[in-house]
């Protein structure tokens, strides 16, 4: 799969693709990417890419003409091309699942006010948004998508890993420890030091459910749960209000 950024700040992108996982990702041919600086497309005397807004305001906004031969460059009509922006489509795990199938996508990075909205309509099928935050361009945000898309590719990750995350069971995870038993005081749960996988799997999953009701109640509404969840959920519930769910979603 190849990742093509067209941004005014490429540095920001490159040294990303030349650490750790990513680089090894790309020295395998798994992953190919191409930074394109923007301003190699600006071509008068102070390479400018930025003018006023239209109708006043404050800030400056993306000029369309270096912006459409930088996306002309690489071929954007036809591609896959999205623009980071906060008031686009949210980004979750499930559409980095459908990007890491396409090919090749092209992410525009904005600055200033954003882009010129034509650049919008012409050439962009997606905008994408990271989250309810404004950052200050879309370079990092970029970052995310990329970092998010690219470890689901083929043979980057083991499938394993990728299976046991909290994402793709739709659950947060559980907590995890280490080496050494006993840390400032603090002992690993005698749990997943007895060596019993069914228990340790249950705990997990208690562990997961409990995570789940305090940041992110809004995931098990959604959530077609097994009977086991259901019966773990209602026990977590029973403790904490005396309630009960009645068979909340259950599948079967
Ligand atoms: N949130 N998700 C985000 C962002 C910065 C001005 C347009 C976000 O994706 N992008 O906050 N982007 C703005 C900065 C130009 C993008």
């Amino acid at each position: 799969m190849k990742f093509t950024v067209l941004s005014l700040f490429p540095e920001i992108l490159q040294g990303f693709f030349e650490s750790s996982i990513m680089a090894k990702a790309v020295e395998r041919g798994a992953i190919e990417y191409e930074l394109v600086n923007i301003r190699d497309f600006a071509f008068d005397r102070h390479k400018t890419c930025d003018d006023a807004p239209y109708g006043g305001g404050a800030g400056m906004v993306m000029k369309a003409e270096p912006l459409s031969l930088a996306l002309e460059s690489v071929k954007a009509a036809g591609k896959r091309t999205v623009y980071m922006s906060p008031s686009g489509r949210k980004f979750d795990q499930a559409l980095a699942a459908e990007l890491s199938a396409e090919k090749e996508i092209i992410i525009l990075c904005g600055r200033y006010e954003g882009v010129d909205q034509r650049i919008i309509d012409t050439y962009i099928d997606t905008e994408l948004s990271i989250g309810d935050y404004v950052l200050s361009s879309g370079e990092t945000a970029a970052l995310v998508v990329i970092d998010a898309v690219y470890r689901l590719i083929d043979g980057v990750i083991s499938s394993e890993s990728l299976e046991e995350e909290s994402f793709a069971r739709g659950l947060l995870e559980y907590p995890h420890y280490t080496r050494p038993e006993v840390f400032q005081g603090i002992k690993v749960p005698d749990i997943l030091l007895s060596g019993h996988h069914a228990n340790i799997e249950k705990w997990r999953l208690r562990k997961s459910l409990e995570k789940t009701i305090k940041y992110r109640p809004d995931l098990l509404e959604k959530r077609v749960m097994t009977e086991e969840e259901n019966n773990v959920l209602n026990d977590i519930l029973r403790r904490e209000t005396g309630e009960d769910l009645n068979g909340f979603n259950q599948s079967n």
